[in-house]
Order: structure tokens, then C-alpha cells, then sequence
């Protein structure tokens, strides 16, 4: 049986993400999670909240909550959001988790071993207004390799690039606008990433079938000399790992934490670990996900994320893995997305612009939300969301076509032939070329979601509903009828497995509405259809079903625009 192991970027734990933060990367992990695993795969799918670092530390302040409260009541809120979406994650853990603490201090200990671990007196920007040291996301200023001037200390939003917040031009403090920053002594330890350049390398330029977002910004960033600079790993914060552990081969480290780009991604092998322990199962069992000496060698390990992730997963985290010399399980396919932009401009979580995953699940079900989402994912470029676009999706992909197709045949064969497939002769011509022309569209969808092509397996599973609409359409069971009852009671069959094969091929993207058909239909089981033409003829007659509920509302101007205005940029 193959094996898939899958993560997705983990969501930062300071609030609810919006909607382009979940195509991104949660929702189309979760498509090719379901995918493979209908497709008989074991899966492992592994997600959890990226819970340190200062934006942490803020958010709980904020809320007048001490920052490990927070952050679990966070977890919370965000596991349920994402339950609601029907992500569909094996676990859903916590970059705080005692797993990831163990794993992070050991990982540093090995990269110390060697030698990639450098300790370095250096100095640190201190605000003297804030009367503290400054977290590189609270300084910005302007990028120095860009100009862009709202770029922040770590990392340039603009052009992408990684930098140390004394790099930018003009900086002042995020948190009171204070110009009067300091620099002071203190210690830090440095990942000498450089020293793994050749690693790296040969390991980039091993994955030949990377997609050219992924490779593009990875190559950008370990060719341009300073994607691969050595990079300070700890921070002046509380709330994160602790440096200074027992047995750690450095002193002098009380009160730092390690930085929360270098305990995130080691929370994807930990969330394992939690994964494991909640069941009650042993180590061996998550390591045979994650250790190539412990069985992981046949894994196949796909990585989703958003595009400003990638340096982290290209760079940071393979000189982690490789640097420390354990037979770590690395990933095989990254995937990788653009933007999704909103209304004309961009999603804001500051300014509360756009539609937020709460908000979604608030006024309609997540089957729209997944379908519209999915079929528009800012694959090869950024994309936009628009409220004209959502709308006409709905009506027409599911309303128009899906849910009219099933609402039609089934009401049709209620009140001709009862609640059950009717007898009718054997398929005729126009069924086998039916059956023809979907066998060739199933495998056009199958070869889209083995290449992870999210855009172009929505756009081949609506062909697929499509061609049953036009074969209803031409077929017109209820003209038929008048002459022919045989004939209509065939092509009334045809329709009802229609429906079950759109159940099981439609499951990754829409699973709840699968879940309804599978129901209606009293299907066996949701197995993917390996074989369209069994599959066509699995639901035999006297079978019996039950007339589903109206599957999708369309979308009203009304709403439309009663929605357009309240997500305009209103939420504090
Ligand atoms: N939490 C995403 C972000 O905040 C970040 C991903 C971590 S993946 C290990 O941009
Ligand atoms: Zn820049």
C-alpha cells in the first residue's frame, strides 16, 4: 500500500485566518489528503498551530490573557474552524507541545555536534521608548533590497527576501512608533547555514519535478549568496523553547528561546509524535512516517504552504534536517501557492478586510466555500476573490449543474417509478459512449490530482458533471417515458449512477455534499471508481434511495451585495 505522509503550513496561533490563508495551504492539503486516501493510499495528514514568537506574546496582551491561556483557547477556536471546513487532519496539534520541545532542543544539540551551531556576542536593537528588545516583526522600516517601506525585520513582504531588522533603512518600533531604537549587547546562537550550501544544493537540485513557483523562489534564495547567510536562531522572549535545557552545550542562555522559524517546521515531525501519543500508540509508529531507518524510506512526503513559506522549507529547515546527521525524512513534493487577493485589493487580518474562516462557515455551508476556493486557487498566478465570481460559481457549478442534475433524476424517478432503480433494458449506444467518453474524463482527473494541479482537477470534475447534464439533457428520460417507459427507466438508471460516481469522485473537493449523495443513494461505500463503467452499473434495479434535500441554494443579488458591503473592512 503506498504511504502519503502530508502537512500543511502551520497557522499561526494570533487569530482566525482568512480565507486566502486557507487556500494557501490548509484547504488544497486537505483536497490531496482526501484524494489519496480514496484512493487507497495510507495517509498520514498533519497540521497544527505555529503557537510562539512575539506576534503570540502581543495577541495575548491584547486579550488581557497570559500567553499559554491564549494560545489554548486559540488552538481551540482554530481546530474547530478547521473541523468545520472538514479539514481532515489525522491530528491537529501544538508547536507548544512538550514533543516539539524535546525534538527542538535535541535538534539543536545534534546541529551543535556538527558544528553548524555557532554562539555570538552581538548587538540587538532595544527601544527605549518600549523599554525592551525588539522582536524582528516589530521594527519595520525599508527593505533594503527593494525600497518597499513597510517591510519588517525578518522579512521583506514585498520582494520576499529574509532579513535581520538592522538591515532595514529608517526602522522604527511596530508597537509604539518610536524612532529612538538602541542597539545593546547580548548573546545569540547562529545556524551557520552556509556551511551547508553543497547539501543543499545537490538536495534542490534533485527535485526536478518541483513546481517552478516552489523551485524558482528556492533557487532564488540559495544562488543569491545571501538566502544562506547564517541566521540567529534565538530570541529575548519567554513564551518558546527554552535554550538554556539540561545538558544543552552552551551557557548563558537563560531567558532565550528559540526562534519560532526554528521550532515550527520540527513541530511537523512532532505533531507525529502527539499524533501517536494521543492513541496510546509507541514511537514506532510515528517513526515509521518520519524515519528513513525506522521504515519511512517508502513514504512519499508532500508539503503545502504559501509562497512566502518557501525559503523556510527550501533553506532553513532542510539545514536543520540534513545538518543534523539523523536519517530524518525529508520532504519529496512542496507545493506551492500565490496570493489570493479580495475585492480589488488584498485580504487584511489588520484591517479586518475580506472574508475571515469564521465568518465563511457563518453564511453558508463549507461545500461553497471549498468548491469556489479550490476551482480558483492561485496556482500559476495570484488570484482574486470577487463576490460576482463566487456567485456565478455556485449557481452555476453547483447549483446549475450538480445539484439540478440530482435533484431532476431522482425527483423524476419518484414520481414515475418510486423511490427505487427501475428495471429498463440494457444500456444502448448513447450509454456506452457516455461510458466512454467519462472513462477517458476520470482518468483526465485522476492524472490532474496525482500531479497536485488543484485548478485543473476542479475544472476536470466539471466536465465530468457536465457530460451527465448533456447526456440527460439529449437523453430527456421524461419525453421518452410517454413512448417508451423501458427506454426512460434505462436512462433513469444511468442518471442514479450518474450520481453515485459523482459522489465518489466529488468527495475530496465537496465531502460534505458526497456524504449527503452517498446517504440518499444508500451507496456501500464511497470507493473511487477504478473501473467507470462498474461503477455505472453498480446501482441495480430495486435498489432503493430517498429523494436528497435541495443540495445548494443559489446565491441571491441580494445577499451578494448585502455581503460585499459587510466584509468591506469592519472587523476591529
Ligand atoms: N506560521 C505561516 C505564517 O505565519 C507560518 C507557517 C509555519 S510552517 C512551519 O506566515
Ligand atoms: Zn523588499
Amino acid at each position: 500500500m503506498a504511504r502519503t505522509l502530508i502537512t500543511s503550513a502551520l497557522p499561526y496561533i494570533n487569530g482566525i485566518k482568512h480565507l486566502g490563508n486557507l487556500v494557501g495551504s490548509q484547504l488544497p492539503a486537505d483536497l490531496y489528503a482526501r484524494y489519496r486516501r480514496a484512493r487507497g493510499d495510507e495517509v498520514l495528514f498533519l497540521c497544527a498551530t505555529d503557537e510562539h514568537g512575539t506576534p503570540a506574546e502581543i495577541a495575548a496582551q491584547k486579550a488581557g490573557k497570559p500567553v499559554a491561556e491564549y494560545c489554548a483557547e486559540m488552538h481551540d477556536i482554530q481546530a474547530e474552524i478547521a473541523a468545520g471546513f472538514r479539514l481532515s487532519f489525522d491530528h491537529f496539534g501544538r508547536s507548544s507541545s512538550e514533543q516539539n520541545k524535546i525534538l527542538t532542543q535535541h535538534l539543536a544539540s545534534k546541529l551543535a555536534e556538527s558544528g553548524l551551531i555557532e554562539v555570538i556576542e552581538e548587538t540587538q536593537v532595544y527601544s527605549v521608548t518600549d523599554g525592551r528588545f525588539l522582536p524582528d516583526r516589530y521594527i519595520e522600516g525599508t527593505c533594503p533590497n527593494c525600497g518597499y517601506d513597510s517591510a519588517r525585520g525578518d522579512q521583506c513582504d514585498n520582494c520576499t527576501k529574509q532579513l535581520d531588522p538592522t538591515d532595514l533603512i529608517n526602522p522604527h518600533s511596530t508597537i509604539s512608533g518610536a524612532t529612538d531604537l538602541e542597539t545593546r549587547a547580548t548573546k545569540h546562537l547562529y545556524l551557520k547555514q552556509s556551511n551547508m550550501r553543497g547539501a543543499l544544493s545537490e538536495w534542490i537540485d534533485s527535485k526536478t519535478d518541483w513546481p517552478v513557483l516552489t523551485t524558482s523562489i528556492a533557487k532564488k534564495w540559495l544562488n543569491d549568496g545571501d538566502g544562506l547567510q547564517d541566521r540567529g536562531i534565538t530570541r529575548d522572549l519567554s513564551w518558546g523553547v527554552p535554550v538554556q535545557y539540561e545538558d544543552a552545550p552552551w551557557t548563558g542562555m537563560d531567558g532565550k528561546v528559540f526562534y519560532v522559524w526554528f521550532d515550527a517546521p520540527i513541530e511537523y515531525i512532532a505533531c507525529g509524535a502527539e499524533w501517536a501519543a494521543k492513541q496510546g500508540l509507541d514511537d514506532a509508529a510515528w517513526e515509521r512516517w518520519w524515519r528513513t531507518d525506522k521504515g519511512a524510506d517508502d513514504v512519499r512526503y508532500v508539503q503545502f504552504m504559501g509562497k512566502d513559506n518557501v525559503p523556510f522549507h527550501t533553506l532553513s529547515f532542510p539545514v536543520t534536517m540534513l545538518g543534523s546527521d539523523e536519517p530524518w525524512k525529508m520532504v519529496d513534493y512542496i507545493k506551492s501557492f500565490n496570493y489570493l487577493n479580495y475585492d480589488g485589493g488584498q485580504f487584511s487580518t489588520s484591517r479586518g478586510r475580506g472574508v475571515f474562516m469564521d465568518q465563511a462557515l457563518s453564511i453558508l455551508p463549507s461545500d461553497y466555500w471549498r468548491w469556489w476556493l479550490l476551482s480558483h486557487a492561485p496556482e500559476s498566478s495570484d488570484s482574486e476573490f470577487t463576490w460576482e465570481n463566487f456567485q456565478s460559481s455556485v449557481n452555476k457549478d453547483l447549483a446549475d449543474v450538480l445539484g439540478n442534475f440530482v435533484s431532476r433524476i431522482t425527483k423524476f424517478c419518484r414520481s414515475k417509478f418510486g423511490e427505487e432503480v427501475p428495471m429498463g433494458g440494457d444500456y444502448g449506444d448513447q450509454e456506452r459512449a457516455l461510458i466512454a467518453d467519462l472513462t477517458e474524463k476520470v482518468t483526465d482527473y485522476q492524472t490532474h490530482m496525482d500531479a497536485i494541479d488543484v485548478r485543473k482537477g476542479a475544472n476536470a470534475l466539471r466536465a465530468i458533471w457536465v457530460a451527465g447534464n448533456e447526456y440527460l439533457q439529449s437523453a430527456a428520460p421524461w419525453s421518452t417515458f410517454k413512448e417508451d417507459p423501458e427506454l426512460a427507466a434505462m436512462q433513469v438508471r444511468m442518471g442514479l449512477n450518474l450520481i453515485g460516481l459523482y459522489a465518489r469522485l466529488s468527495s475530496p473537493f465537496i465531502p460534505d455534499t458526497s456524504g449527503k449523495l452517498h446517504t440518499a443513494l444508500a451507496l456501500d461505500a464511497l470507493d473511487w471508481p477504478e473501473d467507470v463503467a462498474g461503477c455505472l452499473s453498480s446501482l441495480t434495479p430495486g435498489h432503493t434511495f430517498v429523494v436528497p434535500d435541495n443540495l445548494f441554494a443559489k446565491i441571491s443579488d441580494e445577499d451578494r451585495e448585502d455581503w460585499q458591503e459587510k466584509f468591506a473592512g469592519t472587523r476591529s
